[in-house]
């Protein structure tokens, strides 16, 4: 099995411990810290449960035996892909103490990413709900499970069929854990996937627990704090920004929303008295205009946290009239670097700015195509390298070259502007990505799909600027013999086993993609003139 690794020299390892960023807190330890001095307090609420601190305890020690029992070793890892449970929170903690590695996938995932997550990480077990939403993950399961011979066991919460029932885990006295390395690697996340399919991404104890620590400190957390996880729990914005970790961490409330809509967030905000929460664009939206015929007091909700993709200044400067809060922007990736809007900071620059990083010792380069700094105030691609930013990849040395410089800057492929102040303005995206809702979707791996089409003789996919989504997804298609219609190329999107989000938004069918040197043009560039060319009919017919 490749082991899992998060290299930091050992000069930035020392200088992090030395400023008391990573001060050997793990997970385990946390959880039962946190026991013992909030006890009776209330930790998590979902799904018509209500556990303390010390129930939370419990039951990750009985879902830890139960996952030791399976046969499963420390390092081992395991694909989570649970919907806003309280048992997403008994499961990954139980991971934690059993020193197993999860790994985090989104309800949304199909087979096409289960199989590939479960193939980069070598996990030997999966755990899902029987059923969210209408689909039934035990399909899911068998269809993954028969691609991937190594991936021994199925642990379903609910109705478990055929496999482990997570339920049935029993504590088990003489099972002992071992405390994990701080430095170790922790979990496995994912990556938005700019290019081809997500990477996974390792980050340890160590590097973890300082971005929510500071995180929860930025964002003003504390003990009477109310956190509403509305994102799935899975993202790494609801998990650590400060999110639910953050939360844990200063003994507060999380309360989790099983979907985000108004309708059902709206009421638990006012029975809970929940203070925060974090929003993608197009939600903030829809709650903004939801809050204006609202039946419900959201006068408890102090902070509003908005990121993963733009949030536009003209929206921003509605979240305080219309809701009553603050609003906070959040810029953060799963690989680190997490940028905020202070909440005491001006309003123009909470309604400008996508804020500023976490830590001090947050290193932010913004350079041009070749590398050297632009000058300050001008667009660039931005660099960073720091505390709680990784330096590769799991089991992807091309990844890994692609997306770090040689002195360890993690290459994000986003364009940003740096104010006099240090706050960061981003521009867009210098890799060709859609970021539909912040749901990250790859050009590569969209393409890539759509060419297996026995009709289909090339396709380029875009992002198109979308009112309510931001950007949607349009794929240009240049058909082949028989010429498929629009529904019939997303049900094959569709029967390739892809998350939905990933099926185009739009098919635009062309004779050819009208381009004098065919061959010497990259797919950057014939996605940039297609987008170019398609906006600009789009106004002439407007
Ligand atoms: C968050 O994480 P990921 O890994 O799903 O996506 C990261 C990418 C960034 O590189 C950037 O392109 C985009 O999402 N993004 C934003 C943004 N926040 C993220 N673009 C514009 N404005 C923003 N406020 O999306 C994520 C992770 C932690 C906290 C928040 C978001």
């Amino acid at each position: 099995m490749i082991p899992l690794q998060q290299n930091f020299p050992a000069e930035f390892a020392d200088r992090y411990r030395a400023a008391g960023y990573w001060r050997g807190e793990t997970f385990p330890a946390l959880l039962k810290d946190r026991a013992k001095k909030f006890g009776n307090r209330t930790a998590v609420v979902g799904a018509d449960q209500r556990w303390t601190y010390c129930e939370l305890l419990q039951r990750a020690e009985i879902a830890a035996c139960g996952f030791l029992s399976l046969g499963l070793n420390p390092g081992d890892r395991v694909v989570v892909q649970l919907p806003n449970i309280p048992e997403f929170f008994s499961v990954v903690f139980g991971l934690f103490l059993a020193r197993l590695v999860p790994v985090y996938a989104l309800p949304a995932h199909r087979q096409t990413e289960i199989v590939h997550f479960a193939m980069r990480a070598e996990a030997s077990a999966y755990i899902v709900a029987a059923t969210h939403d209408g689909f039934d993950y035990r399909e899911l399961a068998r269809s993954v499970k028969s691609q991937v011979p190594d991936l021994h066991h199925v642990v379903v919460v609910g109705e478990a069929q055929e496999f482990t029932d997570f339920c049935d885990f029993r504590l088990d006295p003489a099972i002992g854990f071992a405390q994990p390395d701080p430095s170790s690697v922790a979990f496995l996340q994912i990556s938005g996937g700019s290019t081809g399919l997500s990477k996974l991404i390792p980050r340890t104890h160590d590097d973890y627990i300082y971005s929510f620590r500071a995180s929860a400190e930025i964002c003003g957390l504390t003990e009477e704090s109310v956190y509403l996880v509305s994102l799935p729990a899975a993202h790494n914005f609801p998990m650590s920004s400060p999110g639910y970790f953050g939360a844990f961490y200063v003994g507060a409330k999380v309360v989790l929303a099983p979907s985000p809509s108004p309708e059902t967030a709206f009421p638990l905000i006012e029975r809970e008295g929940v203070t925060i929460t974090g929003l993608v664009p197009p939600l903030a939206l829809l709650w903004l205009q939801a809050a204006q015929t609202r039946k419900h007091d959201l006068s408890s909700l102090q902070v509003l946290q908005v990121g993963g993709a733009k949030f536009m200044p003209e929206s921003a400067k509605r979240v305080r009239p219309i809701l009553g809060c603050t609003l906070q922007q959040v810029f953060g990736m799963a690989e680190g670097l997490v940028n905020y809007t202070r909440l005491d900071d001006p309003e123009e620059i909470i309604v400008e700015t996508q804020g500023r990083p976490i830590c001090p010792d947050d290193e932010v380069l913004i350079v041009d195509d070749q590398g050297n700094p632009v000058p300050e105030g001008e667009p660039g691609n931005l660099l960073t390298r720091g505390p709680y930013t990784i330096r590769g990849y799991h089991n992807d040395p091309g990844a890994n070259a692609r997306s770090f410089t040689q002195d360890g800057f993690y290459k994000t492929g986003d364009v940003v502007k740096r104010t006099a102040q240090g706050y960061l303005v981003v521009q867009g995206r210098a890799t060709d990505h859609i970021n539909r809702a912040g749901e990250k979707i790859s050009a590569d791996e969209i393409e890539d799909h759509l060419l297996a089409h026995p009709n289909v003789f090339d396709a380029a996919v875009v992002s198109i600027p979308d009112e309510f989504l931001g950007e949607r997804s349009c794929a240009f298609v240049i058909p082949q013999g028989e010429r498929p219609k629009g529904p019939a190329l997303k049900a094959f999107m569709r029967s390739r086993k892809v998350a939905d989000f990933k099926v185009p938004d739009q098919i635009v069918f062309v004779d050819s993609f009208d381009l004098t040197a065919v061959g010497k043009v990259s797919r950057k560039e014939l996605r940039a003139r297609l987008r170019a060319q398609f906006l600009a009919e789009q106004q002439m017919k407007a």
